[in-house]
């Protein structure tokens, strides 16, 4: 931040009160972070990106072409369905779910995915005893080379906090409620690290094929707040 800034917020911070302090000192630390998605965006989102995406164009900073072939990679290209294909390559083929929970970018490209982030990529294993669940209390990191953009919820303050502090009832609300013997282990997300987790493969799937099996794994089951189920795809918020 410069200096200027710096003190453009100081006298901000003296004329607005503690209130207003203890806001602006969470947003200033999150400058350090990362720069990706913040919970508050200004009032007009849609109206600054279409003023920015103009002036990039008028500038000759970008071309109309690669903007068009970024917007389509985030809405058709990268998604839950490779976090999908993983998932049900993992349960096919249990060498490959070896490798995946050991070096996930390397098995992801052995299917021909790239992880497209500065950082790792972890997968965390649920079985009958652990459930995994992912958070990021600080903002919005999220494996989206393997899950696409990240639902509203995940980026809200209620999840970030209540995650952390009352996992199984956040679960609970989501419709997913564990025995008492399972432990539920949280994982932070950063920027330098995010965090995939392979769920349970539902019981009566035994004959099914991979391409079969990975229709059945949603995203809510790979950021830990559902279940794979056989019988229905799950819908999802
Ligand atoms: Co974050």
């Amino acid at each position: 931040m410069s200096t200027t800034r710096r003190d453009l917020l100081t006298a901000a911070l003296t004329a607005a009160g503690a209130a207003a302090a203890s806001d602006l000192a969470g947003g200033e630390e999150h400058d350090h972070h990362d720069n990706h998605d913040h919970q508050v965006v200004p009032s007009d989102p849609t109206l600054r990106v279409k003023a920015l995406e103009s002036l990039m164009v008028a500038k000759g900073l970008v071309d109309r072409a690669t903007l068009d072939a970024v917007i389509d990679m985030f809405e058709h290209k990268v998604g839950p369905h490779i976090g999908a294909r993983v998932v049900a390559r993992a349960w096919a083929d249990g060498t490959y779910k070896e490798r995946l929970l050991k070096d996930a970018r390397a098995a992801l490209a052995e299917l021909g995915y790239g992880y497209v982030s500065e950082g790792e990529l972890v997968v965390v294993e649920n079985t009958p005893k652990v459930h995994n669940l992912v958070v990021c209390t600080l903002c919005s990191c999220y494996p989206w080379s393997v899950l696409g953009l990240p639902p509203l919820w995940y980026k809200s303050a209620a999840y970030r906090a209540r995650s952390v502090i009352d996992p199984r009832g956040v679960l609970r609300e989501f419709g997913l409620e564990l025995s008492e013997d399972t432990e539920v282990r949280v994982w932070d997300s950063t920027a330098y690290q995010r965090y995939l987790v392979l769920p349970q493969r539902p019981t009566g799937t035994g004959s099914m094929k991979e391409e079969e099996l990975a229709t059945l794994v949603t995203r809510d089951a790979m950021v830990g707040v559902a279940r794979v189920t056989a019988g229905r795809r799950g819908s999802e918020r």
